[in-house]
């Protein structure tokens, strides 16, 4: 099994090359963004919550998102292998992570982390709100939130990648093409060493 944790901060195009990859290696692409937008749709009570914190650019819970991550896993026994996007978010749930994959003997593959400064990040994610209708997206102040919570929460599960010697760092910036060569050469040679 491949799995690869898409790691950087908001707006470094984790989703964009997720979907390449998805393509490409046919794996289950797990986003955690994703999955709390649609319960956010459907209106449900874990959906209203969540939202409450997302527009003000702060993350939700671990226990909600591992429950989420859990379910999704048991849905997709037959998986050739995972994109984890946006997940984990912190340490505790990069932990929660090891011991749900270690019940299934398909541990993490690697960490690829997408560098992009904060500049770069705002622009982007302030060009996307202007059209995605995401509140999160539209607000200057939200954005610098995320970013803030990114340095504060996200950046450490870097550390704990690098612990087990699975971290690989690429530059985000770039089109999206030379980013996905240069995802995609790391994957290869992962799977060449499987
Ligand atoms: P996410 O949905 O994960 O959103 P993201 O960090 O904004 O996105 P990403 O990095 O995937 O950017 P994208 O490719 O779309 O999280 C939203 C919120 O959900 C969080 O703030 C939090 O509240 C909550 N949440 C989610 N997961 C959680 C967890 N595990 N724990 C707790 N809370 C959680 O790219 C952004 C833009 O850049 C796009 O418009 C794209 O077109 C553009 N772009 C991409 N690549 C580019 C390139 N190479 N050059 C120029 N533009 C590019």
């Amino acid at each position: 099994m491949l799995n690869l944790v898409l790691f950087g901060p908001p707006g470094a195009g984790k989703g964009t090359q997720s979907q390449k990859l998805i393509e490409k290696y046919g794996l289950i692409h797990l986003s955690t963004g994703d999955l709390l937008r649609g319960e956010i749709s459907q209106g449900t009570e874990l959906g209203l919550e969540a939202k409450k914190l997302m527009d003000q650019g702060i993350l939700v819970p671990d226990e909600v998102v591992i429950g989420m991550i859990s379910h999704k896993l048991d849905a997709n026994k037959d998986a050739k292998g995972f994109i984890f996007d946006g997940f984990p978010r912190t340490v505790a749930q990069a932990e929660a992570l090891d011991r749900l994959l270690e019940s299934k003997n398909a541990p993490i593959s690697g960490m690829i982390a997408l560098e992009v400064h904060d500049k770069e990040l705002e622009y982007r994610l302030l060009l996307r709100g202007k059209d995605s209708g995401r509140p999160d997206d539209a607000n200057p102040e939200v954005i610098r939130k995320r970013i803030n919570e990114y340095n504060d929460k996200t950046a450490p599960v870097a550390g704990f990648y690098k612990n087990q010697d699975k971290f690989k760092s690429i530059n985000g910036i770039g089109t999206v093409d030379e980013i996905f060569d240069a995802v995609c050469r790391l994957l290869d040679s992962w799977l060449a060493n499987q």
